[in-house]
């Protein structure tokens, strides 16, 4: 299965990005589904553009190569247009975070069923490296030679803010953990929301291998407990503990279903 999936176009990400590894576990999860009786067909990616992005070239899947920072609307367009759709985002940090910002935190209001995956390099890396809202304070490129003067933003913070009804975090590097956790995602009944730690091999590399300080938690559904778990990292150093997988899930209804009551009822 996983055989059908794979395209022939030439894989252009550097040697050992991590990517590759995300590619592995997104394979991994679809051969399964489809094995489990889905169609091929009824599975719609959407990416944004950057690194991350080359992905929709390499998989054979159907879907939309979109614009950078509209992952989410695109999906949720496709979602509505056709409900029977298992619609899988693909976006970077610079892209959801930055020009996506207003549609990722209305995605948490909406519940659509859907799920966005965040490729969390801490870098614009396709255009060489510019620092993105989950960048390290102090963090020097061509863009930022004084150093970067922002905070980053709690991306884990901010979806439990936003009421996502599906947070989770991994380490690409972890491919049998990873598809665990997507495949988690890709059954929850809302939005699910899987920021992944990808190490850019090229910029912000002082961020990259922080495996050490990464941990498995047990699904978690409790608020206060997630809240707890998501201060454990802040995004601007290498301290402290990085919990990774399910740190959040709670069942509300969907967009679909809240339209569907909504024109029942009237
Ligand atoms: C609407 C729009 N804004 C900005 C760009 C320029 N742009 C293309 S890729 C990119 C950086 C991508 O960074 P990120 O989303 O973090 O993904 P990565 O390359 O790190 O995987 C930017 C700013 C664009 N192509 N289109
Ligand atoms: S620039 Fe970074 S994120 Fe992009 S392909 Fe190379 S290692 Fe991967």
């Amino acid at each position: 299965m996983i055989d059908k999936l794979s395209t022939k176009n030439i894989i252009t990400w550097c040697p050992g990005c991590p990517n590759f590894m995300i590619l592995a576990s997104v394979k991994k999860v679809f051969a399964k589904l489809i094995d489990s009786g889905l169609n091929q067909k009824d599975i719609a990616m959407v990416t944004g553009i950057g690194c991350h992005a080359k992905i929709f070239d390499y998989l054979n899947v159907s879907g939309f190569y979109g614009l950078h920072g509209r992952v989410i609307p695109t999906c949720l367009g496709i979602k509505l247009g056709n409900p029977n759709l298992k619609v899988v985002g693909f976006a970077g940090d610079g892209d959801t975070y930055a020009e996506g910002m207003a549609h990722f935190i209305h995605a948490g209001r909406y519940n659509a069923d859907m799920t966005l995956v965040v490729h969390d390099n801490q870098s614009f890396s396709l255009t060489t490296g510019q620092p993105t809202p989950t960048t390290q304070l102090g963090y020097k490129s061509k863009a930022s030679p004084l150093g970067n003067f922002s905070c980053p933003i709690n991306p884990i913070k901010l979806a439990l803010a936003s009421g996502v009804s599906f947070i989770a975090r991994t380490n690409a590097r972890d491919i049998s953990h990873t598809s665990q956790i997507l495949r988690a995602a890709i059954k929850h009944k809302g939005f699910s929301f899987v920021e992944i730690i990808q190490d850019c091999l090229i910029f912000n590399k002082d961020m990259n291998a922080k495996d050490k300080l990464m941990y498995e938690v047990k699904e978690n559904r409790d608020k206060k407990t997630a809240e707890k778990l998501a201060d454990e990292w802040n995004y601007n150093d290498k301290k402290g503990k990085i919990p990774i997988g399910i740190l959040y899930r709670v069942e509300k209804p969907t967009l679909n279903e809240n339209m569907r009551k909504n024109d029942e009822e009237k």
